[in-house]
């Protein structure tokens, strides 16, 4: 026998051997796998939200991050499902015979119907219970703010300062939305020609701007600073040009900011 042959046969049936009882000592480790990944981080991240920065975060962050989890939870769980067989019920060259077949099993069935439309009795039962919260309207608004969707820009108004009160944008000149810290403001969505998004990614709201119907939002902004904001429909040649800046201010600084704008745009 030449050497190389010999070698062969001796290394060959030992090294597979190694490899699957090395495989079999994986096993356990791909069931944990997805609770490793769960309390890995004791705190869940934000995942690209700011915690405690308007009244719609409170509601919307622990949406987010469970439905993030969940999706986490079923990508893993059906990553494993597809690595498992690949790895551990591989063709043998030895034993080439098709393996046992578990197609029109009742109860495998039965699971894989019932399993996702529990997931999403989950989401949906979540969802609806933070919608409700988020899209109330109450008589305990402090101030009310109107933005109205024009093409490409916005028109913020604030009745309270009269009907002056008015900061029309322009794509060249992109308005400012100049909001109360701590107050709950109503904001009366509309629009004067298409249908518009009225978005502030940062604090998780999107109400849409529709010509003929006026739209309610309510919620108070909970941190000072500059937030960008944006049309989130494609609502024409230059959507993408409908910019805004929602800028938070104190209350005492909102009361000087209306007497400013009483004339007018200032
Ligand atoms: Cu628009």
């Amino acid at each position: 026998m030449p050497r190389s042959a010999a070698f062969q046969t001796i290394i060959t049936p030992m090294s597979r051997r190694s490899r699957m009882t090395r495989l079999s000592r994986l096993k356990p480790l791909l069931l944990l796998a997805p609770l490793v990944l769960l309390t890995g981080c004791s705190k869940v991240s934000g995942l690209g939200f700011e915690e405690g920065i308007t009244s719609v975060n409170d509601q919307s962050l622990s949406l987010w991050q469970g439905a993030w989890i969940a999706a986490g939870v079923v990508g893993v769980f059906t990553l494993i499902l597809i690595v498992w067989p690949a790895i551990f019920h591989r063709g043998k060259k030895e034993d080439p015979s098709f393996p046992k077949q578990t197609q029109y099993n009742v109860p495998v069935e039965i699971a894989y119907t019932v399993i996702p439309f529990i997931i999403v009795a989950v989401l949906f039962y979540y969802t609806a219970q933070k919608q409700t919260i988020i899209t109330e309207k109450t008589t305990t608004y402090a101030h009310e703010i109107t933005v109205e969707g024009i093409q490409w820009s916005w028109q913020f108004g604030y009745p309270e300062a009269g009907p002056k009160a008015v900061v029309t944008g322009t794509p060249e000149q992109t308005p400012t939305l100049v909001v109360p810290l701590g107050e709950r403001v109503r904001y009366t969505l509309t629009a004067n020609d298409v249908v518009h998004g009225f978005w502030i990614p940062a604090f998780m709201i999107q109400m849409q701007n529709l010509p003929g119907v006026t739209n309610h939002l309510e919620f108070t902004a909970n941190k000072l600073g500059e937030f960008p904001g944006r049309c989130n429909i494609l609502c024409g040649r230059n959507h993408s040009q409908m910019l805004f800046t929602v800028k938070v201010v104190t209350p005492a600084e909102y009361d000087a900011y209306l007497e400013t704008i009483k004339g007018g745009q200032a």
